[in-house]
């Protein structure tokens, strides 16, 4: 029987793309209301869970001054959130892992309550947000012990989220309610859009 808490949790902030849509910036440290997005994502997930690592392939020494482990991809290239999902696994002292992306600054403050008690409840290995109309693969809560199999998907040139979750038992976790914590800011207008909303 699973009794996960938010003690057995490292949350990986997931800031290890290339903002492709954004001219290449590194979005953790794109600024929305003059502050880095990666803060509010930090302020937002701190209090639910017991330690935190922050998955960056640029900027390292930046994102270290948040005192919080800076883990790059031990993949070169950009190989996808799968890389970071790897090389944040490889360095955690908790049994599981919860992800989130660093552009996503309306984080719902019951996301990882929510993730464990689905997981708990259901009898399954990985618990994978659903927003009500669609999963949400790079928001999920995962046990450090597939990293034995998620080695092994990305040693056979696989990098698609969906079909190694494919190999698991995955349950969904419904946030239905609060689909915002899914909002996330892809581009400059999106950034923009946000801020004129009065939302932040
Ligand atoms: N570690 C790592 N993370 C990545 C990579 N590519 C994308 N990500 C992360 O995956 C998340 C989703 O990427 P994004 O470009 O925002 O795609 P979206 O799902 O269309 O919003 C972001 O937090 C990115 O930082 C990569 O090559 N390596
Ligand atoms: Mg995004």
């Amino acid at each position: 029987m699973n009794t996960l808490t938010k003690q057995d949790i490292t949350a990986v902030i997931l800031a290890g793309g290339k903002g492709r849509r954004m001219q290449g910036e590194d979005k953790g440290l794109v600024e929305l209301a003059d502050r880095p997005l990666i803060e509010y994502v930090i302020e937002a997930i701190k209090p639910q869970v017991k330690s935190i690592i922050i998955n960056a392939n640029r900027n390292q020494s930046l994102y270290s001054h948040y005192g919080f482990p800076v883990i790059s991809d031990t993949l070169d290239n950009y190989q996808g959130p799968l890389a970071g999902f790897f090389s944040a696994m490889k360095e955690t002292s908790t049994s599981h892992i919860v992800t989130l992306p660093c552009d996503g600054p309306l984080l719902a403050s019951n996301y990882v309550e929510r993730l464990i008690s689905t997981l708990n409840k259901e009898n399954a290995e990985i618990a994978v947000a659903h927003d009500g109309n669609r999963l949400q693969p790079v928001h999920s809560l995962i046990p450090v012990s597939l990293s034995v199999s998620l080695e092994g998907f990305l040693d056979s040139g696989e990098r698609k989220i969906d079909l190694w979750y494919k190999q698991h038992n995955v349950t969904h976790a419904d946030f239905s309610d609060c689909p915002e914590t899914f909002r996330n800011i892809n581009t400059t207008n999106e950034r923009d859009n946000l801020q004129n909303e009065g939302l932040m």
